[in-house]
């Protein structure tokens, strides 16, 4: 009886397992169903919390599944159209408070950065970088979750709602499992 619950209850978690809920991140919408698919956009709308590689697998196997124009390592294919209402104002040197829910862990590690959401690369270096990160060896530790992030000077790169994302990054090689979460802000 007692491994049947335990069974339940690893299954439930399994579901997904990590999310920025504050400031406001990105969330699933019509925009990201024109270029990711009906059947990965549902997927990630009944459960935001999931992975990318996830995502890809089940792209493959859509024909309205573009690999290129959803970019799943980017925002994990959420697109700023959907999430133009969610938009930050940060300031160079502000000090934003970064609140994360996980649901489950896997072992990894995990950066935060500002990312060009253009080219998908990194405007200059990560903010915060854990590199141990929801370790299945121990408790998850406060600060894995509740952290404090220094916004750089990028408001030559940033001035413009869309052009830039603050991104939470969490990647477990031991389970193949990368979780992120956007966060539109200008500067
Ligand atoms: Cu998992």
């Amino acid at each position: 009886m007692r491994s049947q619950l335990l069974t339940f209850a690893f299954a439930t978690l399994s579901a997904g397992h990590g999310i920025v809920t504050n400031p406001t991140s990105r969330s699933a919408g019509n925009a990201m169903k024109a270029v990711c698919g009906q059947q990965v956009t549902n997927n990630l709308q009944s459960n935001e919390y999931g992975d990318i590689q996830q995502l890809s697998q089940i792209g493959s196997s859509q024909p309205d599944f573009n690999a290129t124009t959803c970019e799943v390592s980017l925002c994990k294919g959420l697109q700023f159209d959907d999430n133009s209402a969610n938009v930050q104002t940060f300031t160079p040197g502000q000090v934003v408070p970064i609140t994360v829910d996980i649901q489950a862990k896997h072992t990894g590690t995990c950066n935060v950065s500002v990312v060009d959401t253009a080219t998908n690369t990194m405007i200059r270096n990560e903010l915060i970088y854990f590199p141990v990160y929801a370790s299945t060896s121990t408790e998850l530790p406060k600060n894995n979750t509740q952290f404090d992030i220094t916004m750089p000077d990028v408001s030559s790169q940033c001035g413009t709602a869309g052009a830039c994302v603050v991104q939470w990054w969490w990647d477990s090689r031991e389970s193949d499992q990368t979780y992120m979460s956007c966060v539109d802000f200008t500067m």
